[in-house]
């Protein structure tokens, strides 16, 4: 972290108390440090830890890998990493990307079985490779030679959801229609204009095996551009890939609207394309390079609860639903 960062974020620390009745939406990062915002509850003490990570000297990147680990290992957490929700065979396989607002790079991983921490392996294709995305065999066997230990990522408890599954014949699959998942997106900025974005999934619960979502595709799951900011989405990746979320938001906030406002537009180009996306499991997170931030969903039946972190304070934020 260079000492300007720091200086920034001692300074937010120390004037946390004061600084914490500013409105969110119009603090800048240059005035509150670095800023951290992640989707669903499991994002909170994600973003405490890429907050702590930050202020122990670690970069953005490492920052929002580490936050993002933390959902990862927690088996609680059904919908990532280890304990996240298998295929339909059983099989658990990982989706994740990691994308660098300076270096306007990513890495990301797709597929991946039995490596619970798919968002290091992500950044591990980033930094190590020249590539931007592996997946399924070829991304386990690149994470086999980074150091990665393989394990088994079924839980006993994800281990029964899926054999009750399989046992109800009445089941949905997705041969047909969708159902249970969350995910981590997380977006974050410096204070200092540097912003990135992560994102990191077992994707939808009994998904037909090989099935990607829009979670570790670059401009879908996640986007990052110093120059504007950043943007990650959870929801129905098989609706949402098609309208490349993230690098949406970003091109929204580039022609001058704020993170709230640029999520929303696109969920209403989203309905305006075909009204069917109206009851769409749909949500999507944005920050920009000042620290403004935005979150919104589809429908209220359906709304995302975001994470914010800044100027030391930790807090739940309820998205502002569309219909
Ligand atoms: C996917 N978008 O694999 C992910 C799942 C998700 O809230 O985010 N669910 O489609």
């Amino acid at each position: 972290m260079e000492a300007i960062d720091r200086r920034v974020f001692m300074k937010s620390m120390a004037g946390a108390a004061a600084l914490a009745a500013l409105d969110t939406k119009t603090a800048s990062a240059s005035e509150s440090g670095p800023v951290f915002l992640s989707t669903w509850v499991h994002g909170k003490p994600a973003n405490e830890r890429a907050a702590e990570v930050f202020k122990s000297g670690g970069s953005l990147l490492d920052s929002v890998e580490k936050g993002i680990n933390v959902p990862e290992n927690d088996p609680k957490v059904t919908s990532v990493g280890y304990g996240g929700l298998p295929n339909e065979e059983g099989e658990v396989e990982l989706d994740a990307a990691i994308m660098d607002g300076t270096r306007h790079h990513a890495g990301a991983v797709c597929s991946l079985r039995r490596i619970k921490n798919p968002i290091s392996v992500a950044r591990l294709v980033l930094e190590k490779t020249r590539h931007t995305t592996l997946a399924g065999e070829g991304a386990f066997r690149f994470a086999l030679k980074m150091g990665f230990e393989p394990q088994t990522l079924l839980t006993p408890e994800s281990l029964k959801k899926w054999l009750d599954w399989k046992a109800d014949p009445h089941r949905k699959t997705y041969w047909v229609t969708s159902e249970s998942h969350d995910t981590i997106g997380m977006v974050a900025t410096d204070g200092n204009g540097h912003v990135v974005s992560g994102c990191s999934t077992s994707g939808l619960a009994w998904k037909i095996p090989g099935r990607v979502g829009d979670s570790p595709l670059v401009g879908c799951g996640v986007f990052a551009d110093d120059n504007v900011g950043a943007a990650s989405a959870t929801g129905d990746g098989d609706l949402m890939t098609n309208y490349c979320t993230s690098v949406s938001i970003v091109h929204y906030m580039a022609g001058g609207m704020s993170p709230q406002d640029a999520c929303l537009e696109l969920l209403r180009h989203m309905a305006k394309t075909d009204p069917k996306n109206k009851d769409g499991d749909c949500c999507v997170i944005a920050i920009n390079n000042r620290g403004e931030i935005g979150g919104a969903s589809m429908r209220s039946a359906y709304r995302l609860k975001y994470a914010l972190w800044m100027n030391g304070d930790s807090k739940l934020l309820d998205a502002v639903a569309l219909y």
